[in-house]
């Protein structure tokens, strides 16, 4: 029976993990996976999940089941964080997922079974995990432009032309923060212009938000997802807690179905409910419940603010000094997109083999569509790119 399976194509990103662990060059520089690091190269545990831990270790009385949808606190606090006062609270309805790869799995899963016919659109290029999901569910898929690599940044005409494809019952997918892989962003008036396409084409957005609090802040970081969803009849938003509160393994996120009015809840709160219980009965809780404690208590929320503030600030910092060391480098403005690009990454723009180049000659490990994770540098390892990446010419 199991000789009846066939091999299934590697994750790129983690089986770069695998080869850079494998590298024993010294100065190795890792700036694959999509983890935040300090500048020791560690991935902290934050203050306030520590805090909070320690706290429901004290006084937690039950490991006991929850509920098909999680916690009901943390939808009300993940809802605040993400929607702010922006829609009201009888129109969301939520669930708790393993992160926001979860999430992602049981939008598309709701959506296919809203319309088996569905076609998601997908900015070229996305995170390879929603191609590989979509692949895997066999749900067509349609890409619409988005990163433009002569400048670095968005193709947003491009991106507007191929949105206008979409039709009532397809989902679009966007990225509400931080696009990942390539860190280019939509400003505030072109998130005002898709709102427009959406409403013209009758199209459902879907927003993946996995970087709140990594790009301009928490409050402006969501201020797009706000947009959409005060805007348009219906949509999705698959919301990720691995990164902005540094509990990546504890696989915490939460998919919430928002509409402009409360009658469909019923329905939409059925089904997510539905969906877990088909897929895995309970989402994990305690991620979740440290979450929830963080955003409930005045005390820690403002600690988990502030950390998260220096993070944020540390990879802008970064950005800044890669993009004035190749300015200085080679002469010219061609890298200051990267102090433009938001969140973790940024794709250089450059072809597989200069990667491949970059990775044999100067053990500097980036993905093979040259994004890079900004928080993989430090100070000391921001001229050392910069001098790789001008003497392999890119
Ligand atoms: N969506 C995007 C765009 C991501 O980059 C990630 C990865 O971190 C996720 C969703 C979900 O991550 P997780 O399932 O670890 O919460
Ligand atoms: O894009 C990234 O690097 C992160 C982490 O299968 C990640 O989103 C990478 C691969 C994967 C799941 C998460």
């Amino acid at each position: 029976m199991f000789s009846n399976l066939k091999e299934q194509p590697a994750d790129k990103i983690l089986a770069l993990m695998q080869l850079f662990k494998d590298d024993p060059r010294p100065q190795k520089i890792d700036l694959g996976v999509g983890v935040y690091k300090n500048a020791e190269g560690i991935t902290p545990v934050m203050r306030a999940v520590k805090a909070a831990e320690k706290q429901l270790w004290e006084t937690q009385e039950t490991k006991s089941y929850v509920g098909l949808a999680g916690d009901p606190a943390f939808a009300d606090a993940m809802i605040s964080l993400v929607l702010g006062d922006m829609v009201a609270r009888e129109n969301v309805a939520a669930a708790a997922t393993p992160g926001g790869t979860g999430a992602c799995r049981q939008a598309f899963e709701m959506i296919r079974m809203a319309n088996p016919d569905a076609r998601v659109f997908v900015s070229n290029p996305t995170w390879p995990n929603h191609l590989s999901i979509l692949s895997f569910m066999k749900m067509p898929v349609v890409e619409y432009r988005y990163f433009d690599s002569n400048t670095g940044g968005v193709d947003f005409d491009g991106m507007l032309a191929d949105l206008a494809q979409a039709k009532p019952g397809d989902l679009v997918l966007l990225h509400g923060c931080c696009h990942n892989p390539t860190g280019a962003n939509l400003n505030l008036i072109q998130w005002q212009m898709v709102v427009d396409s959406l409403l013209k084409t009758g199209a459902t957005p879907m927003i993946d938000i996995a970087y709140q609090g990594f790009g301009d802040g928490l409050e402006d970081d969501a201020a797009a997802t706000r947009l959409v969803a005060s805007s348009v009849p219906e949509c999705l938003i698959a919301a990720s807690c691995s990164k902005n509160f540094g509990v990546y393994r504890e696989r915490t996120g939460i998919l919430m179905a928002v509409a402009q009015d409360s009658s469909l809840r019923g329905l939409t709160q059925g089904t997510l409910n539905y969906l877990n219980r088909q897929n895995y009965s309970f989402p994990p809780d305690h991620g979740a419940r440290v979450v929830t404690m963080i955003l409930q208590d005045p005390e820690l929320r403002a600690d988990w603010a502030a950390e998260l503030e220096q993070v944020r600030l540390s990879m802008l910092g970064l950005r800044e000094q890669l993009a004035g060391e190749l300015q200085r480098l080679s002469g010219s403005d061609r890298f200051a997109f990267l102090a433009q690009h938001r969140g973790m990454f940024s794709r250089l723009g450059t072809t597989s083999e200069m990667v491949d180049r970059l990775r044999e000659d100067h053990a500097i490990y980036m993905v093979g569509d040259s994004r890079l994770n900004i928080a993989g540098l430090n100070k000391d390892s921001v001229p050392v790119l910069a001098q790789a990446i001008i003497d392999c010419g890119i």
